[in-house]
């Protein structure tokens, strides 16, 4: 479905502007989405459920029919890229928090992987919740993990993979911190669309993140249960 040139956004009730912007992340049209985006900020939508009603759920259409080879890559590149430019609009109203930063992550997409858009949500819903992210991008090789977790000393370990073919990799990254002898002094989580709860027990993850807001959720419990056990030792 394309949209119409001179179709006027402002003049959609909200549900069929998200309806529209669902279409519009389909056909990969940045403006659109942007101009959609900042209709529902004046509306007084909240940035997060623009996020999940809006971008998210309009990405889980176009995931069904790339699946189901109704779209292909350069097509779904531009989704994506729509999507970002959404994304971009939102971050900085995620990460206004103001609140003291509650601990520290290093993100990344593991080796073989390019996807990140559900990896740079997870990063600005976790700035959002006060945490300091530093993200070292796609197709990260284990020493990429472990010059970030040398140099910048995070609580959290966070992997992302949307490939079963790339997801195993994240059992080399913390089989090599088991090597290393780090393994127990960092959180790792995991997450992506093909993984779940035993395949991250599995790799030897403390968590699996199924999406931003329940990883959110995760660390910040596994942050106080790790700061009680330091408490607790140093008791
Ligand atoms: Co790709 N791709 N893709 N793709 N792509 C999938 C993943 C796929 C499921 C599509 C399908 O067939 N239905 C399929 C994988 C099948 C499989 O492995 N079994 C697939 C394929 C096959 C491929 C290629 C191989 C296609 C090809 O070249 N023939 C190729 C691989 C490239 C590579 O990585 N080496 C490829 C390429 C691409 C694009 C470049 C076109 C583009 C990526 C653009 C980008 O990311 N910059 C793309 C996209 C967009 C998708 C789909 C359509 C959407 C992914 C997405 O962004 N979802 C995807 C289909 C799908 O997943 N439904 C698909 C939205 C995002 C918000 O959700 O990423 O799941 P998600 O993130 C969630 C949670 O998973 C969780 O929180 C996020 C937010 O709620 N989460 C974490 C994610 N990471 C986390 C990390 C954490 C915690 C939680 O750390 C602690």
């Amino acid at each position: 479905m394309s949209q119409e040139d001179d179709l006027d956004l402002r003049s959609l009730s909200d549900e069929e502007l998200v309806e529209q912007m669902h279409d519009d992340l389909y056909d990969g049209l940045k403006d659109e989405i942007v101009e959609g985006v900042e209709i529902l900020l004046e509306r007084g939508w909240t940035p997060y459920r623009i996020l999940t009603d809006a971008l998210v759920e309009g990405m889980r259409i176009v995931g069904v029919d790339f699946r189901d080879g109704i779209l292909f890559v350069p097509e779904v590149l531009m989704s994506a890229n729509a999507m970002k430019a959404g994304m971009g609009l939102l971050r900085p109203l995620l990460a206004e928090t103001g609140a003291p930063k509650v601990g520290k992550m290093v993100i990344g997409t593991v080796k073989g992987d390019i996807h990140d858009i559900g990896k740079n949500l997870v990063s600005m819903m976790m700035e959002g919740a006060g945490f300091e992210v530093i993200d070292i991008g796609i197709n990260n090789p284990v020493e990429n993990y472990l010059a970030a977790i040398e140099e910048h000393k995070p609580d959290i370990v966070g992997m992302s993979a949307l490939l079963t073919t790339t997801m195993p990799y994240m059992k080399v990254v913390i089989d090599t911190m088991i090597e290393k002898g780090i393994r127990d002094d960092y959180i790792v989580m995991v997450g992506g669309a093909p993984l779940n709860e035993e395949f991250s027990q599995a790799v030897g993850a403390d968590a699996y993140g199924r999406d931003a807001a329940v990883t959110v959720e995760l660390a910040k419990e596994l942050i106080a249960r790790k700061h009680n056990q330091l408490v607790a030792r140093a008791g």
